[in-house]
């Protein structure tokens, strides 16, 4: 498909539409015991967040020819995991903030309480959807590889990991090595799984294929916080839909802060190169995920 800024907005809106379909479907009705519970998780995951994780299951779904029906448990699962760390991230053990996706957080719409089961329920729910979706057709063995990559890079050697340096962190002064080691962790390990889950879903992909897939996930997830890092300090509230200069307010180390807001945008743009390098193999099919890429260092929240 030849894709330009409108086919790209345009099929950025349809997956958005359809991870949200597919999430309807998952999560448990409001209605059914123990509704407070269900009614937090709902909350959580079907506030309007931008959908950038499923976005990325369903792009790389389309570069490599594969069936989005197959891999809408894979943008579930992803959105889902990341939904629940927002919910724990937010918590007043952490970083206690008032606003996610321009609403109160859950702990504040809820109680603490039940914002920490419904992280903990949403975490088991991704790992159901991906053991049990009977649309999930590909081979039993690439469907335990899914399992067992997502377990990896959402726990304490990928996202949970992250989350722990960041919070060992507060007021300390960081490199950038350090920094980068954090943030691959904390944001980068899901939006590589993202494209590693789409991958897994290909009947047959090569070696090298995957290999420059993944060059290019870890490229954009960090680019992604650096962007993140630079929206920090030229954000505005509205837009950001949580709290500008809620890193600073709180003394984290950022990009910014270490290497100053121009140096920050040029590291943006450098790691944006990077990924259209490690998307050279590909011909026009992967258009979409160097959209993508240009995407994260100019989305403005
Ligand atoms: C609590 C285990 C645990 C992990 C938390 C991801 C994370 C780790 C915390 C989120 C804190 C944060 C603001 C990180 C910066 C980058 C980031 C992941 C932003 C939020 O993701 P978006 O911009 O949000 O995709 P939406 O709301 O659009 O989905």
């Amino acid at each position: 498909m030849k894709i330009n800024e409108q086919v790209f907005e345009s099929l950025v809106a349809e997956f958005q539409q359809r991870v949200d379909t597919a999430l309807d479907y998952w999560l448990p009705a409001t209605s059914v015991n123990p509704m407070r519970l269900h009614q937090a998780m709902r909350y959580a995951v079907l506030a309007p967040g931008k959908r950038v994780r499923p976005i990325l299951v369903y792009a790389t779904a389309k570069a490599l020819g594969i069936e989005l029906d197959k891999v809408d448990g894979a943008a579930c699962a992803v959105e889902i995991i990341h939904a629940y760390s927002l919910i724990h991230d937010d918590l007043p053990a952490m970083d206690d903030d008032d606003l996610r996706r321009g609403r109160p957080t859950c702990h504040r719409k809820f109680d603490e309480a039940t914002a920490i089961l419904a992280g903990d329920a949403l975490q088991a729910l991704a790992f159901y959807i991906i053991s049990h979706d009977p649309k999930m057709t590909q081979r039993e063995r690439a469907r335990l590889t899914m399992i067992t990559n997502l377990a990896m890079f959402s726990g304490s050697r990928g996202m949970a990991g992250g989350q722990a340096i960041d919070l060992q962190s507060v007021g300390k002064s960081l490199n950038i090595a350090e920094l980068e080691t954090m943030h691959i962790h904390k944001t980068g390990a899901l939006i590589r799984i993202c494209i590693q889950l789409a991958a897994l879903s290909a009947d047959k992909l090569s070696d090298s294929d995957f290999t420059a897939l993944d060059s290019y996930a870890k490229c954009i997830g960090l680019s992604f916080q650096v962007q993140d890092d630079i929206l920090d300090v030229t954000g505005d509230t509205a837009t950001l839909g949580k709290t500008q200069g809620s890193d600073s307010a709180r003394n984290k180390p950022t990009f910014p802060s270490i290497i100053g807001l121009q140096a920050s945008q040029e590291k943006a743009l450098e790691l944006h190169q990077q990924a259209l390098q490690a998307l050279s193999i590909f011909a026009e099919e992967a258009d979409i995920l160097r959209y993508i890429s240009a995407w994260f260092i100019q989305r403005t929240h």
